[in-house]
């Protein structure tokens, strides 16, 4: 299965944080915990080239936390601003504005400077699709003033919100890039619902998934209660046949399977999984940024 996802929404929505780039101070990317390298978009580093930086490790209740404090470390001896959060979970609230007060610091500083008192601090929030750019803002701002949902593509144009008359926020839509060069990048995308699953074989994708938890041995084990060491297809039919989702027939109805396993990976009932680690000579780490 080759997975590319661009469609004319996404140049569009390109186009326009390009735009808007123009109108910020500081841009946030989420990415996601359970794959910090496959889920940060390329394009953005050069994108956001000059402004304050900061990288959000989001739905790190789905990750290992292990794993994601060795990414925390990661980002820290690059010397980038990273916090890893559960953005549904209103305590993240606090940690969030600490960071973007401290890292607007330098701004508000370069404004005193030049005698601007009253000028708030501009962040765009950035990222792929589904990371939960929307859920963050609504959790800063303490109500839903951006829509979310548990799809891609749920965040239709740039929204600004007002937080208060220190901080503004943008919210943008989810955004890919051209060409997924390595198909793991892909597939992973695929895993935490960041490419529109009407382009997926749900099955393929399963069959994938159920290879990849092969480092998390017991997990499908303990969900569903069926034998992992049978081949990755007789897996998904056990889970089809443990969960009774059968056809009428009382065949075991694998499309329902599969996407109650690839639904719980989303969610993290299957546990909390790290699909990527930064540690050295790993290859998912870009070699080029170094990021
Ligand atoms: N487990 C978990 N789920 C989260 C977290 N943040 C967001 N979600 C869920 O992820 C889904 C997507 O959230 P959104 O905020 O709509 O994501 P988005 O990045 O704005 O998505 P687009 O606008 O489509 O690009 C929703 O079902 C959220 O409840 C988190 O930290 N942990
Ligand atoms: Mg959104």
């Amino acid at each position: 299965m080759v997975i590319q996802w661009y469609p004319g929404h996404m140049a569009r929505a390109k186009k326009e944080m390009i735009a808007s780039l123009k109108l910020v101070d500081m841009v946030i990317e989420l990415s996601d915990a359970r794959i910090p390298y496959s889920s940060r978009n390329p394009d953005i580093d050069g994108l956001a080239a000059g402004k304050i930086r900061m990288i959000i490790l989001n739905k790190a209740d789905t990750a290992e936390e292990k794993i994601t404090s060795k990414w925390l470390e990661y980002y820290k001896e690059k010397g980038i601003p990273a916090l890893a959060i559960d953005s549904r979970n209103s305590g993240s609230k606090k940690k969030i504005m600490e960071a973007i007060m401290k890292a607007a610091e330098i701004k508000f500083e370069r404004d005193r400077k030049k005698g601007i008192l009253k000028r708030p601090v501009r962040v765009m929030v950035c990222g792929i699709p589904n990371v939960g750019k929307s859920t963050l803002i609504n959790t800063i701002a303490g109500k839903a003033s951006a829509k979310v949902g548990n799809k891609p593509g749920v965040t239709k144009g740039n929204q600004w919100i007002r937080l208060n008359e220190k901080v503004e926020l943008l919210d943008t839509p989810g955004l890919l890039w051209p060409k997924f060069e390595d198909q793991t990048v892909g597939s992973n995308l695929a895993f935490i619902g960041s490419i529109n699953d009407e382009i997926l074989s749900r099955y393929d994708l399963s069959i994938s998934l159920v290879e990849r938890l092969k480092a998390y041995p017991g997990k499908i084990n303990e969900r569903y209660g069926v034998d992992e060491s049978v081949p990755s297809a007789d897996i998904i039919k056990a889970i089809g046949e443990a969960k009774l989702l059968l056809k009428k027939g009382g065949e075991v109805d694998e499309e329902k399977a599969c996407r109650m396993l690839i639904d719980d990976f989303r969610s993290g009932k299957l546990g909390r999984i790290s699909l990527e680690s930064p540690d050295k000579g790993d290859s998912n780490v870009s070699e080029e940024t170094g990021v």
